[in-house]
């Protein structure tokens, strides 16, 4: 038997405890600048001691990823995010994704995912499949699965929510050989569905998005996506810019892996 689908098998199963996951996400330092951090955040070392044993995996860029591994290692999985651009760009460059470090760097930080982001219609599509493609193909070289945050933004694009616009994109994530597919919520179970069924087998999970009014209303997101087959969350500000990263942490964990229903999950924030 290959050794590299065993990797890539062990590997996913890290991240999908039970088939499914519930990930931290800390890639916003550089997505959209420190400003996104409440300022007891901005060092990362202390929001992910508060979240690292209670999700299943953390996603982040090559460099936070070395300089918090004394927090993560051996607590929950890594996956390291190989792209990323920064919002000081000028508006017309902010469609496309940079390299921000390779495969080699994932395996090299002991990771058990890469990711990269495509944004689908965006007019540069083509480059950020291309570095899709090298990452694609040097992750199955060391079994190592990709996630790929599949997002729908461009020009032709209304509205990126749609739920015709985010199956496509995940139907097109799913085609060019994702393993994880992170997309957005399309605002219904039954849309959502869709986009699960549209992805054909590859699991689906949800991006939070911005901040939500209560953790209440979040957790009641989490549950519609859960219901429509998702198989779990990626999860950054509604985590970090909440009175309480860590209850609000485990109360998606709680509808995600435990199957309680929202108004009981959110017992373990505190308000
Ligand atoms: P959130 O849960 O905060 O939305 O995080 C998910 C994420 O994809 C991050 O990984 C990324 O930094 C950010 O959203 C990108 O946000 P935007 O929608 O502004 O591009």
């Amino acid at each position: 038997m290959s050794y590299r689908f065993i990797g890539k098998k062990l590997r996913l199963g890290r991240i999908l405890r039970d088939d499914k996951a519930v990930v931290f996400a800390f890639d916003h330092g550089v997505e959209h600048g420190p400003k996104d951090f409440p300022e007891q955040y901005v060092n990362p070392k202390k929001i992910l001691s508060l979240v690292v044993d209670v999700v299943d995996a953390v996603m982040l860029l090559p460099g936070v990823a070395a300089l918090t591994s004394d927090i993560w290692a051996g607590k929950t999985a890594l996956i390291v995010k190989v792209t990323s651009k920064t919002s000081l760009r000028p508006e017309e460059s902010r469609l496309l994704q940079s390299p921000f470090g390779t495969v080699e760097d994932a395996v090299a930080l002991g990771a058990d995912a890469v990711a990269a982001t495509v944004y689908w219609g965006s007019r540069q599509e083509d480059s950020m499949l291309r570095y899709w493609v090298e990452v694609k193909n040097s992750a199955e070289y060391y079994g190592l699965p990709c996630l790929q945050l599949a997002y729908p933004r461009g020009p032709a694009i209304k509205n990126r929510y749609d739920v015709e616009i985010v199956r496509y994109g995940a139907r097109a994530a799913a085609e060019s050989g994702a393993d994880l597919i992170k997309t957005y919520y399309t605002g219904s179970t039954e849309t959502f569905r869709r986009v699960v069924e549209a992805a054909s087998g590859v699991p689906v999970l949800m991006s939070g998005g911005a901040r939500a009014k209560t953790p209440l209303d979040f957790l009641k997101v989490v549950k519609s996506v859960m219901d429509a087959d998702a198989q779990g969350v990626v999860v950054g500000r509604n985590i970090f810019q909440s009175v309480d990263p860590r209850g609000v942490a485990r109360a998606i964990v709680a509808v995600v892996h435990e199957g309680l229903e929202p108004e009981e999950a959110v017992e373990y924030v505190r308000t």
